[in-house]
């Protein structure tokens, strides 16, 4: 209760307000400051070519180092998912599940395409982005940051950030992943 009451008359000194204040003084700049902007504006309109939605990583309980990403990409043209990173974990890496000895396993492989216009969809027992060595564990209801970086046809790279939603250990959990081992 007792907050309520201080709150309410300091807006005098708004960020905005100060902003506009020294604007005459910064105005010989805003010229090459505009064309900074758009010129940023049209690279990265001109990157804008994949978008992930979905993003979940399955979450992790005691001792355990790794687990997997999940999410949809999609692109406008033709890439490849070529790299992750996330704070999360030493290692990130891009796997398949193949199978090996007439075992299903996961295994690295260095891209993941990704065609104009056909999502790929990552998911448990599929494609995923593995996070291994991880930090700390994964509490459910938790955010993992994870940058995903795109190489186009043209060679041209593209980083997309996404926020992983930590999913409970036993979402969408298919036979496989979980207890796949690495082949290599
Ligand atoms: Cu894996």
């Amino acid at each position: 209760m007792p907050e309520t009451t201080v709150r309410s008359s300091s807006s005098t000194s708004s960020p905005r307000s100060s902003q506009l204040l020294r604007a005459p003084r910064s105005l010989a700049g805003w010229p090459r400051v505009a064309a900074a902007v758009l010129a940023l504006c049209a690279a990265s309109a001109a990157l804008a070519q994949v978008t992930v939605t979905e993003p979940w990583v399955r979450g992790t309980v005691g001792g355990m180092k790794a687990t997997g990403a999940f999410m949809q990409i999609s692109a406008k043209a033709d890439t490849r998912l070529v790299g992750a990173a996330s704070p999360v974990a030493k290692v990130v890496e891009i796997h398949e599940m193949a199978m090996v000895d007439n075992v299903m396993r996961m295994r690295a492989v260095a891209a993941l395409p990704v065609a104009a216009g056909k999502p790929v969809e990552l998911r448990p027992g599929g494609y995923h982005v593995m996070l291994i060595d991880i930090v700390r564990p994964l509490e459910a209801g938790t955010t993992v940051p994870i940058t995903l970086t795109f190489e186009g046809s043209n060679g041209r790279r593209e980083t997309v950030e996404v926020k992983a939603e930590v999913r409970p250990l036993a979402a969408g959990a298919p036979r496989g992943h979980g207890s796949a081992g690495h082949s290599k």
